[in-house]
C-alpha cells in the first residue's frame, strides 16, 4: 500500500522491510525522526548510542555478527565517527551496512554546513543520493545490495528536505532478516599495518569496480530532452532543475560517489550548454574537469553557502526572465530563539550574564545564552569542547598570569557524547575551570531524546540511569556541587565559590527539561502597583513577559498562557511585584 512518508520515515520503513536486524544512532537534526521511526515502527531492534562513532562501531559489530546494519547521525556526526570509518573503508563489511547521514545545507539546525559527499571520495565508499521519499526507501533495499556485493560500508546521504519533506511511497515486497554467520577472519577484520596493507589494495580494486558499476546501475539515469541545456545533479538539487527546467537533459545520479565518467563524458557531449547543478561542495565539478569534460555551468555562477532553488538554477543558466522568488521577511519584528518559559537553563545565564565571567559554551539548548540579552556564552564549537576549550584557555590563563577562570556550560547528553574526555582531561592535567553541567535528563535541543542519564531507552522502557555527581567523582573531580538553578541567590553563590576555588569545580543541575517532562508551576502574575517599569526582570529573556503601556509609564505583565512559574523573574524584581496567580 503507498503511503505518505518522510525520508527519513522512509528510510526506517524500508530498513524494516530489507531485512535491517540492528540500528544504532545519535540524535542531530535533520537525521534523528529516522531511529525514532524504527523503534515506533517497532520491528527492528534500535538504539540510541552516546555519540556517533559508538552508533557506527556498534553497527560494524552487528555487520559481522551476520545482520544487516545501519548508523544513523547528522553530517558533524560523521566527524565523530570517522575514525571507525576510516578503517572500516578497509575491513569491509560481512553483513550489509549503512551508514545514514543527513547534511544541511542552509544551516536549518547546525553549526555549519560541511558537505558528506566529501567523506564518500575521503572513504572511498559508495555514496546514494536519494531525491525523493520514495528513492529514500529505494536506496536502503539497493544500499544493502551494494555493500554486500562489494564488501563495503555504503553511505546513503540525505539533506534537510529530503529528511523532512513528505512523498508518495510505494513499499517494496519485505524482506525477512537473515542472520549470517558471525564471521572470525584476522585478515580482513583485524587492521595491524600488514592486513592493512593488503585491504588497501583491496580498497582501490573495489572503487574502480564500483566505478564500473556506475555506469550501468539504473541508480544513474539519464533523462534526455531539450539538448540546448544538459544538467548533472542529484539528490534535492534534481527536484530544483525539474522546477526550473522541466524539458532540459538531465543526468540524474543516484549514486553520487564514484562517478560514472563515460556517462557523463558522453551525456556533455551531446548537450549544446553542459551544467552541473550540486548543493554546497563542487564534488561532481571538481572531478568532471579532472575528466577532462568542459563544464560550461557550475559553481562559478552557483554559490558554495546555502541551498539552491530553481531561481537560482535559472539565473545561473543565464535565463533573464528569472523571478527572484523573496520571502516577505522586511517589515516582519525579528524573533531570535529563546529559552522555553521555565527552562532551567535560564536561571544559570541570568547568573553569568550578571558576573560577566568567560563562558566556553557546547552545544544545545543552553547554546541560545550567547544571545542577547544574556549574552553569557563567548565560544561554542562542536559537542563537549566547552570543557577541553575551557581547559586550554585556563592553562594560557595560568601561564600568562592572569586570574580569572573560565566557565565552561554543557548539557548531558553532550557530556556523555563528548564532555567526558574533557573533563578527564582537565582532572589529570591539574587544570583549573569551573564547569557546569545542566542535567536535564535529556538531549532537549534535538527534541527531548532518551540518553545514558534519562532512566529510560529509545523505545521509552526504563533502563540504567547513570549517577552524574558519581561519574563526575570517578573521573578526579572532588568538587562536585548539586544546584538549583531555580534559586538564584543560591545559585550565585555556588557559582561565585567555584570561581574562587582553584582546580576543577563542577556544578550539576538536575532540574529537568520542563518542555520533555512537562513540568508546570502555578504561573506568576505582576502587581502593577509594585512594578516601576525598570525592566530588571526582562533580562530573564522569558517569551511570557511583556510591556504594556496603560498608564503613563510602561509596566510588565506576563502571559498567563505561557508562564511556567518558574519564579526566575521574580527573583530579579527588587520591588518584590510579582507572586502566583
Ligand atoms: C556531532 C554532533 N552530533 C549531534 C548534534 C546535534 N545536537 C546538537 S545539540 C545536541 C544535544 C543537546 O542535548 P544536551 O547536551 O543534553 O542539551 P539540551 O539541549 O538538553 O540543553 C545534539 C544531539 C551536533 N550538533 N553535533
Amino acid at each position: 500500500m503507498k503511503k505518505i512518508i518522510s525520508g527519513n520515515e522512509a528510510i526506517a520503513l524500508s530498513f524494516g522491510d530489507s531485512g535491517g536486524v540492528f540500528a544504532s544512532g545519535y540524535p542531530g537534526t535533520p537525521s534523528t525522526e529516522t531511529l525514532e521511526e524504527v523503534a515506533r515502527l517497532g520491528e527492528v531492534y534500535c538504539e540510541w548510542a552516546p555519540n556517533e562513532k559508538v552508533a557506527l562501531e556498534s553497527a560494524i559489530g552487528a555487520s559481522i555478527a551476520g545482520g544487516r546494519t545501519m548508523a544513523t547521525m547528522k553530517h558533524v556526526g560523521v566527524n565523530v565517527a570517522a575514525d571507525a570509518l576510516m578503517t572500516l573503508t578497509y575491513t569491509g563489511v560481512n553483513a550489509g551496512l549503512i551508514l545514514m547521514v543527513a547534511d544541511d545545507p542552509g544551516m536549518h539546525s547546525s553549526q555549519n554546513e560541511q558537505d558528506s559527499r566529501n567523506y564518500a571520495k575521503f572513504a572511498k565508499v559508495p555514496m546514494l543520493d536519494p531525491s525523493d521519499s520514495q528513492e529514500a526507501y529505494d536506496f536502503v533495499r539497493a544500499g544493502f545490495e551494494l555493500s554486500e556485493q562489494f564488501d563495503t560500508p555504503v553511505m546513503l546521504r540525505t539533506t534537510t528536505r529530503i529528511s523532512h519533506a513528505k512523498g508518495c511511497v510505494e513499499p517494496q515486497e519485505k524482506i525477512a532478516p537473515q542472520i549470517g554467520e558471525w564471521v572470525k577472519n584476522v585478515p580482513k577484520y583485524v587492521m595491524l599495518p600488514n592486513f592493512g596493507k593488503i585491504q588497501h589494495v583491496a580498497v582501490e580494486a573495489r572503487l574502480l569496480k564500483l566505478q564500473e558499476f556506475a555506469e550501468t546501475t539504473p541508480l544513474n539515469r539519464v533523462e534526455m530532452g531539450d539538448t540546448d541545456l544538459g544538467i548533472l545533479t542529484s539528490g534535492i538539487s534534481y527536484q530544483h532543475v525539474k522546477e526550473a527546467y522541466p524539458d532540459a537533459s538531465i543526468l540524474k545520479l543516484g549514486l553520487a560517489h564514484p562517478l560514472p565518467e563515460k556517462m557523463i563524458r558522453e551525456f556533455a557531449g551531446r548537450v549544446k550548454r553542459f551544467m552541473i547543478v550540486e548543493e554546497m561542495d563542487a564534488i561532481f565539478e571538481e572531478q568532471v574537469r579532472a575528466m577532462g569534460i568542459r563544464v560550461d555551468i557550475g559553481k562559478d555562477r552557483i554559490s558554495y553557502c546555502g541551498e539552491v532553488n530553481a531561481d537560482i538554477i535559472r539565473i545561473a543558466a543565464g535565463d533573464a526572465a528569472a523571478v527572484v522568488s523573496k520571502a516577505p521577511v522586511e517589515n516582519l519584528p525579528q524573533r531570535p530563539p529563546t529559552f522555553c518559559p521555565g527552562c532551567a537553563h535560564r536561571g544559570v545565564f541570568s547568573i553569568l550574564s550578571k558576573l560577566k565571567v568567560f563562558v566556553s559554551g557546547d552545544i544545545g539548548c543552553y547554546t541560545l545564552g550567547a544571545l542577547p540579552p544574556m549574552n553569557a556564552m563567548h565560544t561554542t564549537i562542536c559537542m563537549g569542547a566547552s570543557i577541553s576549550a575551557a581547559h586550554g584557555m585556563a592553562k594560557v590563563n595560568e601561564i600568562s598570569g592572569r586570574t580569572e577562570k573560565p566557565v565552561a556550560v554543557i548539557g548531558d547528553s553532550t557530556f556523555f557524547h563528548s564532555g567526558i574526555t574533557g573533563l578527564l582531561s582537565m582532572s589529570y592535567n591539574n587544570g583549573s575551570a569551573l564547569v557546569i553541567i545542566m542535567d536535564n535528563r535529556t538531549t532537549g535541543m534535538t527534541g527531548g531524546q532518551e540518553n545514558p542519564g534519562s532512566g529510560s531507552i529509545l523505545q521509552g522502557e526504563s533502563a540504567r540511569q547513570v549517577d552524574m555527581v558519581a561519574l563526575v567523582k570517578v573521573l578526579g573531580i572532588d568538587n562536585v556541587v548539586e544546584i538549583n538553578s531555580y534559586n538564584l541567590a543560591e545559585t550565585e553563590a555556588a557559582i561565585r565559590k567555584g570561581l574562587e576555588t582553584p582546580g576543577p569545580y563542577v556544578l550539576v543541575d538536575k532540574n529537568p527539561c520542563i518542555l520533555r517532562y512537562r513540568v508546570k508551576k502555578p504561573v506568576l502574575s505582576v502587581n502593577p502597583d509594585k512594578c516601576s517599569g525598570c525592566s530588571a526582570c526582562l533580562k530573564a529573556a522569558c517569551v511570557a513577559l511583556g510591556l504594556t503601556s496603560t498608564g503613563d509609564k510602561p509596566k510588565v505583565a506576563i502571559d498567563p498562557n505561557i508562564c511556567n512559574g518558574c519564579g526566575v523573574c521574580a527573583q530579579l524584581c527588587k520591588f518584590d511585584a510579582m507572586s502566583a496567580a
